[in-house]
């Protein structure tokens, strides 16, 4: 018999995964964009790639996306259902919202997953790339945003973090166990 995911801790609806985030199978992918929504290198650059021009088409008629909130597409040739496109802060040092904004960009990311009926999302790891985030101050901020959104919404099962390198899993990996920890 399956779990029921609305008994199960919210932490452990929380995986870590090594790869590249466009051949996940899940509901929903999430996207490192930026305001724009006009595409870029990194992660945003991979899934354009792979996902064809449909994802750009409904990009450009949406236009904008504030940092902190996502929005929604479909997802072209991916296997994936829909790309939720998250808008993740630019590092400056910590003291321009940086920890509240890429808090509720996977807040909101998770809230649209649901509201479009996904069960299973995978995040990359937003704004350590090009924007800069330290990986270590980024993993408790996106776990703990992603933990809080898990409780309020059981229905979602599983949020896969996806990561193209180990160091980064290990960052994640010591976050998760501190989370782990506190609840
Ligand atoms: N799968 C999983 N993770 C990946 C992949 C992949 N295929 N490719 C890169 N990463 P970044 P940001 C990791 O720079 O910092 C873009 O130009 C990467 O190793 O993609 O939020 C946008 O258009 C890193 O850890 O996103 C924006 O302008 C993480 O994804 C800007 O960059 C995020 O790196 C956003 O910057």
């Amino acid at each position: 018999m399956q779990a029921d995911p609305t008994q199960v801790a919210a932490y452990e609806r929380i995986e870590l995964a090594l790869g590249d985030i466009t051949r996940e199978h899940v509901d929903a992918i999430v996207n490192a964009a930026n305001s724009a929504l006009r595409g870029g290198g990194g992660v945003d650059g991979a899934i354009h790639r792979a996902g064809g021009p449909e994802i750009m088409a409904e990009c450009r008629k949406i236009g904008y996306c504030a940092p902190g909130e996502a929005v929604i597409t479909a997802a072209g040739k991916l296997p994936a259902r829909f790309v939720i496109h998250a808008v993740g802060p630019v590092w400056q040092g910590g003291g321009a919202d940086e920890e509240l904004l890429l808090a509720s960009c996977h807040e909101r990311a998770l809230e649209l997953a649901r509201e479009h009926g996904c069960r299973t999302v995978a995040f990359p790891a937003i704004s350590t790339g090009a924007y800069g985030y330290p990986a270590r101050l980024a993993a408790p901020v996106a776990l703990a945003a992603t933990n809080d959104a898990l409780i309020r919404l059981p229905r979602i099962e599983k949020v896969r973090f996806v990561f193209v390198d180990e160091e980064m899993r290990g960052v994640f990996e010591q976050a998760l166990a501190l989370l782990e920890k506190s609840a």
